[in-house]
């Protein structure tokens, strides 16, 4: 699986607001809106603000990655929640945010992302967040999905999610993966989505594109006006590939925003009026 690097988040924290401008110019929605859109809350239902929300980092496997906790309690913050970073690390400072009493713990070692709402018992994960996100901005970007075509590149934790909430939307979808065996069981866990097995043949013959993989895709590919949404990492998309399609991405934002409310929903007050 790929891991974010220290440069991949050095700058997160000084770039949302360019990420939620970002987002209202392709997509038509703001950071909040869009992880509210992605769980399907309604943004006015949920005050963010009552949220309080502890980051603990955490040694294991690879280690701590420089800022990663302290970006992801920016983002937090952003959404107007209190957010802290603890000062220990791993079961020791899982004890020290719990001993704050926090509504939603975020933690994250080499496999797993999670944010566990401590009222509710219930954890949301960041690959089923990134998904729905980034599905949600192309949706956005596309100005809706239904009966559009949307290929999916990549058939690992994200893409596969991805697929299937592409298929709720009510898009045709496609995926090609260069280990065609993960396409054809993404495939097969969710009818009607339609394997491909030529990457750039695939990539060259589709306006809508949900890019869950870590591969290049080189520019020649890609279509004018094309719009790509897109998770992976590491981000390679060169000028001109730019230059030919609105191509949507930021490294950790989107999914952290959609942990954030999915999270926060859990514990909603009222979750009748909180649903859409
Ligand atoms: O606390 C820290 O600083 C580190 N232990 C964070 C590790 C972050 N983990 C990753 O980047 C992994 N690839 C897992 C992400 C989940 C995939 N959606």
């Amino acid at each position: 699986m790929t891991r974010l690097t220290d440069d991949d988040v050095k700058n997160i924290s000084n770039t949302l607001e360019d990420v939620n401008q970002m987002l209202v110019r392709t997509a038509g929605m703001t950071t909040k809106q869009m992880a509210c859109d992605a769980v399907s809350i309604v943004p006015e239902s949920i005050d963010l603000d009552d949220y309080y929300v502890g980051v603990v980092p955490i040694t294991s496997g690879m280690g701590v990655i420089t800022r990663f906790s302290e970006s992801v309690a920016d983002i937090c913050r952003a959404l107007d929640m209190d957010a802290f970073v603890t000062s220990t690390y791993d079961v020791t400072g899982l004890a020290e945010a719990l001993s704050k009493d926090p509504d939603i713990v975020f933690l994250a070692d080499d496999y797993e992302f999670i944010a566990y709402n401590t009222r509710a018992r219930k954890y949301s994960n960041n690959s089923f967040c990134t998904a729905s996100g980034y599905v949600a901005v192309l949706n956005g970007a596309a100005k809706g999905l239904i009966g559009k075509t949307v290929l999916v590149v990549g058939a690992g934790r994200v893409g596969s999610r991805a697929a299937g909430l592409l298929l709720a939307r009510g898009a045709k979808v496609g995926i090609t993966d260069i280990d065609t065996a993960k396409a054809h069981a993404v495939a097969k866990e969710n009818p009607g989505v339609k394997v491909i097995e030529d990457v750039g043949e695939a990539i060259s013959s589709n306006d809508l594109i949900l890019n869950a993989s870590p591969a290049h895709i080189d520019s020649k590919y890609i279509r004018e006006g094309a719009i790509i949404s897109s998770p992976g990492v590491p981000h390679t998309f060169d000028g001109e590939a730019y230059a030919k399609a609105t191509i949507i991405h930021d490294p950790l934002d989107i999914g952290v925003a959609v942990m954030a409310v999915q999270s926060a929903s859990f514990s909603c007050p009222d979750k009748r009026k909180c649903r859409r």
